[in-house]
C-alpha cells in the first residue's frame, strides 16, 4: 500500500512538471525557435491583403499611427509580438523592417487561436 502510494505520488510529480514549467506565477512560456518571414501591416495585410515594397509607406503610416505589425511566418501563420513585461511596446523593432524578409529569434506560443512571438534577436534575411 505504501509503495503503492509512492510510486503514484512520484507519478503525480513527474506528471505536473511540465505544467509548472509552463506556467510560472500564471506566465505562459513559449517555445525557442529561430524563423524567417515578412514583416507586415496587420491590420492592411489581413482586410486587404496589401503587402510589399508597394506597401511600405502605408505600412510605415499605419504602424506610426499604432496599428500592430506582425511577422507572416514563411510557415504561413501570422505571429503578432508579445512580451511578458508590462508596458513593453513591440512595434518599433518591427518598423525598422517594414514589408522586408526578417529572421527572429525568438519564443513563440498560441493562445486563444493568436501566434504569437516574443522576439530576442531580429536582423534582415537575404
Ligand atoms: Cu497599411
Amino acid at each position: 500500500m505504501l509503495k503503492r502510494l509512492i510510486v503514484s505520488t512520484a507519478v503525480l510529480a513527474f506528471c505536473s512538471l511540465p505544467l509548472a514549467a509552463q506556467e510560472m506565477g500564471g506566465m505562459h512560456m513559449g517555445k525557442d525557435v529561430s524563423m524567417t518571414g515578412q514583416v507586415v501591416d496587420l491590420s492592411c495585410f489581413t482586410t486587404t491583403g496589401a503587402s510589399g515594397p508597394s506597401h511600405k509607406a502605408c505600412a510605415t503610416a499605419c504602424a506610426k499611427s499604432g496599428m500592430p505589425l506582425a511577422i507572416l511566418g514563411d510557415d504561413g501563420k501570422i505571429y503578432m509580438l508579445a512580451s511578458p513585461k508590462p508596458a513593453d511596446p513591440q512595434n518599433s523593432r518591427l518598423l525598422p523592417f517594414v514589408e522586408q524578409k526578417v529572421k527572429v529569434t525568438g519564443s513563440v506560443l498560441e493562445s486563444h487561436g493568436a501566434n504569437m512571438i516574443t522576439i530576442k534577436t531580429i536582423a534582415a534575411a537575404t
